[in-house]
């Protein structure tokens, strides 16, 4: 295929009327599974979706977003680097990993996203991998959000030097003030005793 043949595929994908497309199946799975409320900023650059005239939505795009849409639409094999204008980082890494086709095949049974996802990616760094974001309804992208008792232990583990000192300081400032006070003390009697 030459490159004009692939930007006229590219430019039929964007032009094809702006009608989302959206995925309600993995949205269900993801809060059923979690038992929490999760709306489409799990994958989406808009929390309220891909459709309107939001940022983020298909009506607020310009031509070279556009572009980039039609890219990410027609992606139907993994390994591509598309970065879709209407998805965040999270939805463009599943695009990227796994291909649009077999995304769109997962429709049936949204639970085996995670089982072929890079197993060790975490996008926003929290010590939670993405895959476990999506099965625990958290954010893959925001590093505040994620089960607490993972959050805890990472940063008490990315913090872990910082608390030692702040906690040895604390001994040492303790243990001279004590001694200081001691000092003190022991001046005060041999003055008394000197009187
Ligand atoms: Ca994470």
């Amino acid at each position: 295929m030459n490159s004009r043949a692939a930007l006229l595929i590219v430019l039929a994908a964007a032009s094809v009327p702006h009608r989302a497309i959206a995925y309600p199946e993995f949205q269900a799975f993801v809060a059923k599974s979690s038992g929490r409320t999760v709306n489409c900023a799990m994958c989406h650059a808009n929390s309220d979706g891909p459709e309107g005239t939001g940022p983020g939505q298909i009506g607020h795009l310009n031509a070279a977003e556009l572009e980039r849409l039609g890219r990410a639409r027609s992606a139907l094999q993994p390994g591509q680097a598309v970065e879709s204008p209407i998805l965040n980082a999270f939805g463009n890494h599943i695009i990227k990993s796994i291909g649009k086709e077999k995304f769109v095949e997962l429709k049936v049974s949204p639970a085996h996203l995670a089982d072929l996802l890079p197993p060790d990616s975490d996008l926003d760094h929290d010590g939670i991998p993405d895959v476990r974001e999506y099965l625990d309804g958290t954010l893959p992208i925001n590093h505040n959000d994620g089960n607490p008792l993972l959050l805890f232990r990472h940063n008490f583990r990315t913090n872990l030097v910082a608390i030692a000192l702040t906690l040895a300081a604390t001994v040492c400032g303790v243990w001279g003030l004590g001694h200081l006070l001691h000092g003190f003390a022991t001046a005060s009697r041999i003055k008394d005793t000197e009187d």
